[in-house]
């Protein structure tokens, strides 16, 4: 039995490590579940070392460090999602053309919430290059029913403007990795996403559980070359670089929608404070 359940947490760390684990909320509650199976100091600083650079891992971390019962962290991230697909779907209008980037578990549930409470829209998304989270954002979006359209990460200008045949899109909705005072972390790309969008004057939405904000400044990871050219011929020496994640400035930020509702960026800087 002990065994076993060693086995299954030392899974979950490689998984985590390896991002076959991916999106922050996902690796928040799957370390959470780790952590459970095998609550002493050692797995828990193992588990703090796996992804540093997510404040939400940390903060489900710590609080389980102080204490808090399992299951009521585990209630927190569906009592916050229930609250985001609210105030999502408030904001939503039959007809809107939404673009989203990469995978985010925040963004899709609200989006599949919304289109069964019968709002009407379709959804532009980026493939999302390297490891290709798009297609995972498309595959649960197309199941749910949601017409969508998948675009080459470079189209973005044109994903956003009404040419060679795209619709104009209306909102953009993308997830976060933290919430810092400076602006939002997301997928790389993010920022270029909403500087383009100021310019086609396209909301730039974020939709994130409160518990990504982080007090501190955070490290941008910068993931492996291998992820963009598997096998570069040794001869050449040619420099490759993997940054995973970016800062969105809070000046592109049009709103974010959080388990405390729908508000402006700097408003919810000011609730965390609190
Ligand atoms: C995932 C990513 C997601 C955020 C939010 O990047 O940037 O937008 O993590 O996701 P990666 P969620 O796949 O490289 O980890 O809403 O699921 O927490």
């Amino acid at each position: 039995m002990v065994k076993s359940k060693l086995k299954e947490f030392n899974k979950i760390c490689r998984d985590i490590k390896d991002i076959k684990i991916q999106g922050a909320r996902n690796i928040a509650k799957k370390a959470l579940y780790a952590y459970n199976l095998i609550p002493t100091k050692a797995s828990m600083k193992k588990l703090k070392t796996l992804r540093p650079t997510e404040p939400m891992l940390m903060n489900v971390l710590h609080r389980a460090e102080e204490g808090e019962k399992y299951e009521n962290l585990l209630i927190h991230f569906d009592v916050a999602q229930k609250n985001i697909n609210e105030s999502v779907y408030e904001k939503i209008e039959n007809g809107d053309v939404i673009m989203t980037h990469c995978h985010s578990t925040n963004v899709t549930h609200a989006l599949i919430y919304s289109w069964k409470k019968g709002k009407r829209f379709e959804v532009y998304n980026t493939e999302t290059r390297p490891l290709f989270q798009g297609h995972k954002t498309a595959r649960e979006l197309s199941n749910a029913k949601i017409p969508v359209t998948t675009f080459v990460d470079s189209a973005m200008g044109i994903m956003m403007s009404k040419e060679q045949g795209t619709k104009h899109v209306t909102k953009i909705l993308v997830g976060a990795d933290a919430l810092l005072k400076e602006g939002v972390v997301n997928k790389v790309g993010s920022e270029a996403i909403a500087q383009i969008a100021k310019n086609e004057r396209i909301p730039f939405y974020v939709v994130a559980d409160s518990w990504k904000y982080s007090p501190k400044e955070v490290r941008l990871e910068m993931r492996n070359f291998h992820e963009v050219w598997e096998k570069m011929p040794s001869k050449f020496h040619i420099k490759v670089k993997n940054p995973a994640f970016e800062l969105i400035k809070k000046k592109w930020i049009s709103g974010i929608f959080t388990d405390l509702g729908f508000m402006r960026y700097k408003t919810f800087l000011k609730e965390m404070k609190k």
